[in-house]
């Protein structure tokens, strides 16, 4: 049998509930948190513990015949996988916001804009899209302190509850993408027999779930 890989977040907020549906699947692994790769004794199988933003090249690329990440990241990433199966978990929106006080009420008001983001590729796909011109400013992390700095008159980035807009006096404006974790395949690796028996019993709990 072939020792499939499957890699999952290493910490983050996709990192328990994708330890727990493998578990759930029946599999057994020791989940140190130190540890970069942990082998499945009842499967043939090894986990990798990685930054999500490296799992879907890794996939692509074929180091991982698996992995499990959130949709918004496997976009970014223009990455060429197969998605196998939406995992209901992780869910999220991807919505431009604007300043509280802000006039802006079209997205044709958007142009001539600087709008911030860890999100360029979906961003700029989205405004041209919806034939804006506006000014893509790419920063890692905090974006939803841009406007209130002066760096951006606008947001795009993952929203939940909506409660880090509040505190950081921002209003959504327009839905860019919705997302939610997935398990994604190198391309065929759907074929192999020992995918479809993980993909099986992934469902199986999935559907004791609903
Ligand atoms: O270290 P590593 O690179 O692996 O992790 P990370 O820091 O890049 O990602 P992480 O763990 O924060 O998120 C992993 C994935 O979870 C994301 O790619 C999304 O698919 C999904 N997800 C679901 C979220 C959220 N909900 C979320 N709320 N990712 C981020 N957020 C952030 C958002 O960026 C914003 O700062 O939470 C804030 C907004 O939350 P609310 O509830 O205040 O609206
Ligand atoms: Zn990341």
């Amino acid at each position: 049998m072939k020792t499939l890989k499957i890699a999952i977040q290493k910490s983050g907020r996709l990192n328990e509930k994708s330890v727990e549906i493998l578990k759930n699947c029946g599999l057994s692994f020791e989940n140190y948190k130190s540890s970069l790769i942990s082998t499945v004794t009842n499967f043939p199988l090894e986990i990798l513990f990685l930054r999500d933003d490296d799992i879907p090249e890794y996939v692509q690329d074929g180091i991982a015949d698996l992995g499990i990440v959130g949709e918004n990241v496997i976009v970014e990433a223009g990455a060429e996988v197969n998605y196998l199966q939406k995992l209901g978990f992780g869910r999220c929106t991807l919505k431009i916001a604007i300043p509280n006080e802000s006039q802006i009420t079209e997205i044709a008001q958007l142009s001539g804009k600087a709008i911030a983001t860890s999100y360029p590729v979906i961003l700029e796909k989205y405004l041209k899209e919806n034939h804006v011109n506006a000014e893509v400013r790419t920063i890692s992390g905090s974006v939803e302190i841009g406007p209130g700095l002066g760096l951006s008159d606008a947001i795009c980035d993952i929203v939940s509850t909506g409660g880090t807009l509040k505190s950081n006096g921002l209003k959504p404006f327009s839905e860019v993408m919705k997302s939610e974790a997935v398990l994604i395949g190198k391309e065929g690796s759907d074929l192999l027999p020992e995918v479809q028996e993980l993909l099986q019993r992934i469902r199986s709990v999935l559907r004791a779930k609903e």
